[in-house]
């Protein structure tokens, strides 16, 4: 038999809610707001002493954050903006549906831009400024697949003509075009920032926030009210990158920055979030990121409808429903909206009995309501004391008929005839008939009521956007002799080039001209780097400056915080690091002034990490120098497999305007950055530098008297004989690059000694730089068969060196391979394929078989192979160097 516990009644609490409420309304309309919150917040902190606990509050009800009684009245002339956004919209959606007609297949999309135009449209005529004083205005970081929509605007605007739009993904027409997606690289004067990459946009948006007060806080540029735009997609919200960084945002308290999320509930294969909704969940990680939320979820249409609704369950409806649901609503029509949500509750039906299905249907959401958006707009650039993001619901495909919200919405790209009908009615568009059939490009006159207004709406905020511009350059490059200290040699003292690049760094923080310039930036590395002497020079950039007293303030080297460091000491953020990077090494655009930023690194955590960042940064026409550390998976002993590079050449190759080096002598390393700061900065040439830096001690030699101008072009395209052979003519060419070059010069001692073999050493600063060069003399050939063969650097530096080529690098052996197609006989490539181990150097190069050994067998072996050395002599040469010659090949361990 079994009995039942006794559950207590529940209690009808309903009457003293009542009673609570009705206390607290008299509260507020007493005593104001503040007070309400102020008894709230000690309601809440007697709960917790009670020991009642309650859920974290992350959400505030699916609503607009602000009230339709706190709104001001929308600032512009709503006929008129209308108007030029459905001919915006009509030229967006020609475009690409143009386009796709004549060229099948050439792609773009129509479904984002239609749900973002009400959102651009209202920040174009009321917010985004163009210019402040002689700097560039608000940075705008757009959807990349909206570019239609921002290139149908720049049309209407006269800053494109037909011809132009209609080579939209037709570039290489003998004709200016327009690029896919946001892209400096490809329109120049026109994009700043290259978003396609998702993720890409929102994280760099945070950091060039943050280096707009850097530059602000150390008076390299006057405070503006300047703003920076991020418009995001809800599903772009899903890359680590998009959110990564919302905490720096806020605990820096960057007011500049407002993120639009346009939350249209949808990514590319169906919804973001189908069984929840996605505006709460950002809502509450925002909020607790501490940001400034104003969520626009509904149009002002629906005021009317909470106004009549006295029940409340028309928020209740409207919170039972998740994304899949609202996605539904808007591709199924009125008679759907009607049955599935307002038909669950009859005193919900009865609210809008008397609207038909098209007006239902129509029943704007926020994001499509310029005053909602105004109002949210307004508000969030003058919220103070951190960033803004307005969470704003859209519709994708938004006006589109079959297209509309459908999971499929994202990759249509034409419409049919009764699409294209429809489209024009519904946006009332005073478009041809003949324009409207074909999907033609159309703008009114320039001196039509529309134009005229759109065009003083811009002249008012500054002129157009977006815009890129660059100054003309007035930076000089300090020459040669200024390094004098670095190319003299350490006069026996054992460092490593990072050491000396350190001390260069030093040395130009401190110059009266280009110091302030420098912008050193460290992912908690600093020390790894030996950079403590430069935080105490400089200091590390802190926007509340040290609030405390550092433990170690006794102590020279300190750790030095200050509102003006000049620093930016990133904590453990690779991907936030590079963000800093773009920041600043665009500055020279950006901000009319030419920073210079040095990353100092891990190499392995750089190309590998933050590839598709440095991708994007070179499209950005970024220049700088990206120093990757502990380079070489030899010489960075003792960490392993993760921590070894031996790659990031091979990868950083594959950017066109990185130029890259891996020099083994600090007279190298400072031909290179002084070249480097000519070519970047003084003839303004937009590419930046890749340098290798190690952290093996040893003696570095003088840049020679003797033929230093021809050393130093060879440090700079790549290649020089650093040390020709002893006596005799030489009978094998030694290659070496970073430390392995000291292997390689132990080989050519090892070699004359022992085996009686006369070898030149040579120095490859850039395996990268000469393939380069020798592909454009290649190519210059093919293309002029008649005229003389240009030589490539690398066989004129050469000039005919007898013997076969053993080249040694703490790379893959891919890069010495890349020159093989110029050379007349096999190279022999010795690099360090396959994964790292901990252990030391000497046991390393043992092992990846780079070390100076393994140089000597290789070359004996080669030249045995060639018949100019004693087959016999050479096996047996294997076991007097140690070189096991059946042991597993560490490329494939
Ligand atoms: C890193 C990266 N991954 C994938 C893509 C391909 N892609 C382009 S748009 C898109 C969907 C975007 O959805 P959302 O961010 O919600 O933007 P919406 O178009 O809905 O406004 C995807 C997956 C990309 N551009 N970048
Ligand atoms: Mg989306």
């Amino acid at each position: 038999m079994s009995t039942k516990l006794a559950v207590p009644a529940p209690q009808d609490l309903s009457q003293e809610v009542a009673e609570w409420i009705e206390a607290f309304d008299e509260v507020i309309v007493a005593e104001g707001p503040e007070q309400g919150a102020e008894l709230l917040q000690a309601l809440r902190q007697r709960a917790r002493e009670a020991g009642v606990s309650m859920p974290v509050e992350t959400a505030t009800p699916y609503l607009n954050t602000i009230p339709k009684h706190e709104e001001v009245p929308y600032p512009g002339d709503r006929a008129l903006e209308d108007r030029n956004e459905a001919l915006i919209r009509w030229n967006a959606m020609a475009m690409v549906h143009g386009q796709n007609k004549k060229d099948a297949g050439i792609g773009g999309h129509i479904a984002t831009y239609s749900s973002l135009a009400t959102l651009l449209e209202v920040g174009f005529n009321h917010c985004f400024h163009a210019s402040y004083g002689n700097q560039p205005g608000d940075f705008i970081y757009f959807q990349g697949h909206a570019s239609p929509g921002v290139y149908a605007r720049a049309y209407l605007e006269g800053r494109f003509d037909d011809d132009r739009l209609l080579h939209f993904r037709h570039e290489l027409r003998g004709k200016p075009g327009l690029s896919s997606y946001p892209h400096p690289w490809l329109m120049p004067d026109f994009w700043r920032f290259p978003t396609v990459s998702m993720g890409i946009g929102p994280l760099n948006a945070v950091y060039q926030a943050r280096f707009m007060r850097y530059l602000e806080n150390r008076k390299l540029i006057e405070k503006t009210p300047r703003k920076v735009w991020a418009f995001v997609g809800d599903g772009e919200t899903d890359e680590v990158d998009t959110l990564g960084a919302i905490g720096l945002a806020s605990r820096e308290k960057l007011d500049n920055l407002i993120f639009v999320i346009n939350c249209n509930l949808q990514r590319l294969d169906g919804p973001v979030r189908g069984n929840k909704r996605i505006i709460d969940e950002l809502e509450g990680i925002f909020r607790g990121a501490n940001w400034n939320v104003l969520k626009v979820i509904w149009g002002g249409d629906w005021d009317k409808l909470f106004e009549r609704d006295h029940t409340g369950l028309l928020l209740k409806r409207m919170e039972e429903c998740v994304d899949g649901d609202y996605q539904a609503f808007k591709a199924k029509g009125g008679a759907y909206l009607r049955k599935e949500f307002f038909g669950k509750y009859p005193e919900l039906l009865a609210l809008v009995k008397d609207m038909s299905d098209e007006q239902l249907a129509d029943l704007h959401r926020g994001g499509h309501d310029p005053a909602k958006i105004y109002n949210a707009y307004k508000r969030a650039m003058e919220h103070t004391g951190g960033p803004t993001v307005i969470l704003a619901k859209t519709v994708k495909g938004y006006g589109l008929g079959t297209t509309q919200a459908r999971n499929a919405s994202h990759q249509e790209k034409k419409l049919t005839d009764e699409g294209l009908t429809a489209f024009v009615k519904k946006f009332n568009i005073p478009l041809p008939e003949e324009a409207a059939k074909d999907a033609k490009p159309w703008r009114p006159a320039q001196d039509s009521p529309e134009i005229v207004y759109l065009q003083e709406r811009r002249k008012a905020l500054g002129g157009y956007l977006p815009q890129r511009t660059v100054p003309p350059t007035t930076f000089k490059a300090p020459d040669l002799s200024y390094f004098a200290e670095w190319t003299g040699g350490s006069k026996g003292r054992e460092v490593s080039t990072t050491m000396g690049f350190v001390s260069i760094l030093r040395h130009l923080l401190k110059d009266p001209a280009i110091g302030k310039l420098i912008v050193p930036i460290v992912p908690d590395e600093g020390r790894t780097f030996g950079l403590e002497s430069a935080i105490r020079q400089v200091g590390i950039y802190a926007s509340e400056g040290q609030k405390y007293q550092p433990h170690d303030v006794d102590m020279l080297l300190y750790y030095r915080e200050e509102l003006d460091g000049q620093i930016l000491e990133e904590g453990i953020t690779e991907a936030g690091s590079m963000a800093s990077f773009t920041a600043a090494g665009c500055g020279y655009a950006n901000y009319r002034i030419p920073t210079v930023p040095f990353y100092m690194y891990y190499s392995m955590f750089g190309f590998q990490r933050v590839g598709d960042m440095i991708w994007a940064f070179a499209d950005a026409r970024g220049k700088g120098f990206l120093m990757g550390g502990t380079a070489g998976r030899t010489t960075m002993l003792g960490e392993g497999l993760q921590h070894q590079d031996g790659h990031s050449h091979v990868l950083s190759s594959t950017v066109p305007t990185c130029v890259s080096y891996d020099p083994a002598y600090v007279y190298e390393m400072a031909v290179i950055l002084q070249d480097g700061l000519r070519r970047m900065y003084q003839e303004g040439e937009d590419c930046f530098y890749y340098i290798t830096m190690y952290n093996e001690d040893y003696a570095m030699p003088e840049l020679p008297e003797a033929g230093r101008e021809a050393i130093v072009e060879g440090i700079v395209r790549g290649i020089y004989k650093f040390k020709a052979a002893a006596k005799g003519k030489p009978t094998a060419q030694l290659f070496g690059s970073g430390p392995i070059l000291n292997e390689v010069v132990r080989a050519q001692g090892i070699l004359a000694e022992k085996y009686g073999v006369q070898a030149d050493v040579w120095s490859v600063t850039s395996y990268n730089e000469l393939r380069r060069d020798a592909l454009a003399a290649e190519r210059w050939n093919r293309l002029h068969p008649t005229e003389p063969e240009r030589q490539p650097y690398l066989l004129k530096a050469l000039g005919g060196a007898k013997g076969p080529i053993v080249a040694a690098s703490d790379y893959m052996k891919v890069q010495p391979d890349s020159l093989a197609p110029w050379l007349s006989s096999r190279l022999v490539a010795l690099g360090t394929d396959g994964f790292g181990r901990s252990d030391n150097r000497q046991h390393l190069r043992a092992h990846f078989e780079v070390n100076a050994e393994s140089v000597v067998a290789a070359t004996l072996s080669k030249l045995a192979r060639d018949g100019k050395f004693d087959a016999k002599k050479a096996q047996a040469a294997f076991a007097e160097l140690a070189v096991d010659p059946e042991r597993d090949d560490p490329a494939r361990q």
